[in-house]
């Protein structure tokens, strides 16, 4: 599929997000492509007048950042007691809504927002859904540095194979927004995803992984459908 083909979905999912978005609401901003476009649209529809008085939750840096690009007020979770949705997006889709995230290295913080919020939304384009959770993404994990080492042996006792996610220009570790490291484990299979969750976490030196399961309340895909974008 083009990338152009996929941009259009993505666009297309996110504004149909952005569009359930009433004023004064508290919403969830999550991390990459598709919420990108999410935080755009929200920024438009502020600006012409559509929307008032929401304020936006950052999942990340980049999030806080394009937020404040886009003019969206930015509040913490200090600041709230409800976030009344979140927004966010995910590398993996199973039939009960299951997902992978953290193709982004943010899954900590969009666990988090997205677990507090009234409703989870997410939005993928259709290249996402899957039949089984871990068929074509590895699970990501944060881990504390120091505890690199044994974490990676107790993943492989799991059966898993743990690879360390090096940035982009391969001079070193991709580095969280709290400073730690991500690994990213292939399962040969997910038989129970969400005991999977639990155990993995469970490991001292984790932080949190990417398994997200039972925390999505809608899933919006954007599809082609005879080459024009469909939610
Ligand atoms: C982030 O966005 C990650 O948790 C998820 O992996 C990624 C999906 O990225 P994209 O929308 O660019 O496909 O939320």
């Amino acid at each position: 599929m083009s990338q152009d083909a996929v941009k259009q979905m993505k666009q297309a999912v996110a504004k149909a997000a952005a569009d359930r978005v009433q004023s004064g609401m508290v919403v969830g901003l999550g991390t990459g492509s598709t919420t990108a476009f999410v935080i755009e649209f929200l920024g438009d529809r502020l600006r012409n007048g559509e929307l008032s008085n929401i304020r936006g939750v950052p999942t990340s840096f980049q999030a806080s950042v394009l937020a404040k690009q886009y003019g969206i007020p930015l509040v913490t979770l200090d600041d709230v007691t409800k976030i009344d949705v979140a927004i966010d997006g995910a590398d993996e889709v199973d039939p009960a809504k299951n997902l992978i995230k953290g193709g982004g290295a943010a899954h900590t913080r969009e666990k988090i927002v997205d677990s507090l919020a009234d409703q989870f939304l997410v939005v993928v384009d259709s290249s996402k859904l899957v039949e089984r959770l871990g068929s074509t993404f590895p699970v990501p994990v944060e881990v504390l540095p120091l505890a690199l080492s044994p974490v990676s042996r107790a993943l492989t006792a799991l059966g898993g194979k743990p690879e360390l996610r090096m940035g982009v220009k391969k001079d070193g570790p991709v580095i969280t927004d709290q400073g730690n490291f991500v690994l990213d484990v292939t399962f040969a299979e997910i038989a129970d995803a969400a005991a999977l969750e639990k155990t993995i976490n469970n490991i001292p030196g984790v932080l949190e992984n990417g398994l997200f399961v039972n925390v999505a309340d809608v899933v919006l895909v954007g599809e082609l459908v005879e080459g024009q974008p469909r939610v």
